[in-house]
């Protein structure tokens, strides 16, 4: 946001003479102006605390993510496949990391966000509530979830709060590569044996409802969408980026040689998109309720994780806190 320090007045709030500047007049005006919230910067605390749980849930989902992808490392077709696969992985892991980096900016702690995960006080994606059966649920997971992933996020490149904005960007390209990747080998088990065709659509069948699902309530439920927009933290609804999703898929799912399991999906010649079936969205409030086939596994594995990884944290606070020691003796 155009730098507003104590005792001066943003040029689009300028009020009467000798008056302190509003400070929501300020952050209205930054927002119209497509100005980015620093850290600094005042900011109505409604519009921080949507933030939070916004960026706190992308980041757990980033973390979980990584489960159902890694439950396939060791045993990874080639050493090729494998080397790929732990970068994904591992990118995931980074991704996480930026966002609940950029949460620390609205102040809150890594730590608190994550007792939150833990405890069930914070969400993540439902689709990584869904196994991974065979191989071809990693290709399916890349083209289908990464693509829903990117289709939802470039966007947020442009949100108006400036670190979740900027954290975006990188994650938008690594997002574009697995999509890639995915499709890539996805692509190869299509064009194999008649065996492996099978299992790449059994993969696509399992996974497509699911992507759709990761958009969101539709925006008539959409409890958020209204404020997010206005604050242009999203730019776009649910619903549009959902159908923005579908279209880009239909071709990708053509060259493949893959079908969408949906008996429904047809161009519309008159409204310029595919119209598609009906989303089970039953499924999707159960899913959230905790009752997919894998909340219980993914949390439970995340709090070993975290309680095994107790002495890493531990043993990196005691070196930093040595280091400033030594520090501050040299100084
Ligand atoms: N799953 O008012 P709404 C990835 C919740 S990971 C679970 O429309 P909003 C990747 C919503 O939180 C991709 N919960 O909300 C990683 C709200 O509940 P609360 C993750 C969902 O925020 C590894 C309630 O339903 N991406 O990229 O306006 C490998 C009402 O919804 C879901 C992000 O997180 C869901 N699918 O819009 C591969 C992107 N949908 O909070 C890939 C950032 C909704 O009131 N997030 N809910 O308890 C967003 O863009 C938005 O938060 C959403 C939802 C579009 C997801």
């Amino acid at each position: 946001m155009t730098a507003v320090t104590e005792g001066q007045t943003h040029p689009a709030a300028e009020g009467r003479a000798g008056t302190a500047p509003d400070p929501q007049t300020v952050f209205d005006a930054a927002v119209a102006a497509d100005e980015r919230i620093e850290p600094r910067d005042w900011m109505p605390d409604a519009y921080r605390a949507s933030l939070v749980r916004q960026i706190a849930q992308h980041a757990h989902s980033e973390i979980i993510g990584m489960q159902p992808e890694a439950n396939w490392i060791t045993r990874a077709p080639s050493l090729r496949r494998k080397a790929i696969l732990m970068a994904k992985v591992q990118d995931e892991a980074g991704h996480g990391l930026y966002l609940y980096s950029a949460a620390e900016t609205l102040g809150t702690s890594r730590e608190e966000l994550l007792d939150k995960l833990h405890a069930g006080r914070q969400k993540y994606s439902s689709i990584f509530n869904y196994p991974t059966l065979t191989w071809a649920d990693v290709g399916a997971i890349g083209w289908l979830v990464d693509g829903a992933a990117i289709t939802n996020q470039v966007p947020i490149c442009r949100c108006s709060y400036g670190p979740y904005a900027r954290a975006m960007v990188r994650i938008c390209k690594e997002e574009s590569f697995h999509q890639r990747q995915g499709f890539e080998s996805l692509l190869a088990l299509s064009r194999g044996t008649p065996e492996q065709h099978a299992m790449a659509q059994d993969a696509v069948n399992r996974w497509w409802w699911p992507s759709l699902m990761m958009f969101g309530p539709p925006d008539d439920e959409s409890s958020h969408s209204a404020q997010s927009m206005q604050w242009k933290i999203k730019r776009h609804s649910n619903d549009e980026l959902r159908q923005r999703f579908v279209d880009i898929a239909v071709p990708q799912a053509e060259a493949l040689g893959l079908t969408l399991p949906d008996p429904d999906l047809r161009w519309n010649e008159e409204r310029g998109h595919h119209d598609f079936g009906a989303i089970d969205w039953a499924e999707f409030r159960d899913v959230l309720k905790g009752n997919g086939p894998c909340n219980d596994q993914r949390i439970t594995q995340r709090r070993r994780a975290h309680e095994e990884g107790a002495w890493v944290r531990d043993a990196a606070a005691a070196h930093a806190s040595k280091h400033r020691q030594n520090q501050g003796e040299a100084a």
